[in-house]
């Protein structure tokens, strides 16, 4: 029998196919179109202390094989997600991964407190490389004292043993670098990558597209470093738990990822396109997987660091 179940950390899930931060709010529009329990997990849209109505639009922008976002961590703050949103998702048979986000130290002590009263949470992500914040100084993943401080600050308040996983930028030099800096902060398993900060200029206005000028970019375009900092994360550490994602749309894509070094795959921005892409696409990788030999999903991790 395959066994298609896999860890992040000490959170077991079903199967290694959730959905990406910030690509599917708290999972309510997707659940018309399939029960969300047939996902490994729901990771939810990234939540910061207060309401807050994001950054000014026009907020997306199409780009070739990519999408580039400034949303500005839109979202009705964490106390009105957990009275609202996190009951509806207990109802709803899936795992949930919250995902917490801040603008200083400070608030990711006082998120962790909050979130650490809730029952039947499977892991917490902290997104500590938010790409669409005022200043870059805020982007806490792109220095290593500041990561290490936000994750610190998150494992002395939520206690001991609540999975904690850390969510990473792509826009620095030295990614293992980071890597280890938040595990020995505290994190238990990393979220690799989050978009790549981008731009488009308007050739008719001859000015940036974005309201916000700068953007996440997401989508295939940028699977290749997702693929690339996987892999350079799991060979610096091969014991930690990579939660994957950037620009899976299939089957193959998310494989790619495990092979890197993924024990789970978060699928975004092809939901966009595809409400059904998640689902899909985990059917896809088990097929693949069984097809190729494979008796387990833990099998498949990292193995395209094998010498042989
Ligand atoms: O809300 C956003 O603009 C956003 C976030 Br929090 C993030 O982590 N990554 C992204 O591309 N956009």
């Amino acid at each position: 029998m395959f066994d298609f179940s896999t860890t992040l950390g000490s959170s077991r899930f079903d199967n290694p196919i959730l959905t990406a931060s910030g690509c599917a709010g708290s999972g309510k529009e997707l659940s018309q179109f399939f029960p969300l329990a047939s996902l490994g997990g729901i990771v939810t849209k990234s939540i910061m202390l207060k309401p807050r109505s994001g950054r000014a639009t026009p907020r997306m922008a199409e780009t070739p094989s990519g999408m580039l976002n400034s949303i500005g961590l839109q979202g009705p703050g964490i106390d009105l997600f957990l009275e609202n949103d996190i009951p509806w998702l207990q109802t709803q048979g899936v795992r949930i991964v919250i995902s917490i986000a801040g603008e200083t130290v400070e608030d990711y002590a006082v998120l962790a407190r909050k979130v650490r009263g809730v029952s039947g949470v499977a892991a917490l992500e902290v997104n500590i490389s938010c790409p669409n914040v005022e200043n870059r100084g805020q982007v806490f993943a792109c220095h290593p004292e500041t990561a290490r401080a936000a994750i610190e600050a998150v494992r002395r308040n939520v206690g001991g043993d609540f999975p904690i996983i850390a969510k990473l930028s792509p826009d620095v030099t030295d990614i293992a670098g980071i890597a280890t800096e938040v595990v020995s902060a505290g994190a238990d398993g990393l979220a690799l990558i989050n978009t790549v900060l981008g731009m488009v200029i308007d050739t008719s206005t001859m000015r940036p597209k974005l309201a916000g000028k700068t953007g996440g970019l997401s989508g295939p375009a940028i699977r290749p470093v997702a693929v690339r900092a996987i892999y350079q994360v799991h060979q610096a550490l091969p014991h930690v738990s990579i939660l994957g994602m950037g620009g899976v749309s299939n089957g193959q894509d998310a494989l790619q990822l495990i092979l890197a070094g993924a024990s789970a795959v978060s699928v975004g921005t092809a939901t966009f396109g595809n409400p059904l892409a998640a689902v899909t696409i985990k059917s896809e990788l088990e097929a693949i997987l069984i097809n190729k030999g494979f008796n387990s999903t833990a099998e498949a991790v990292g193995y395209a660091h094998r010498a042989d």
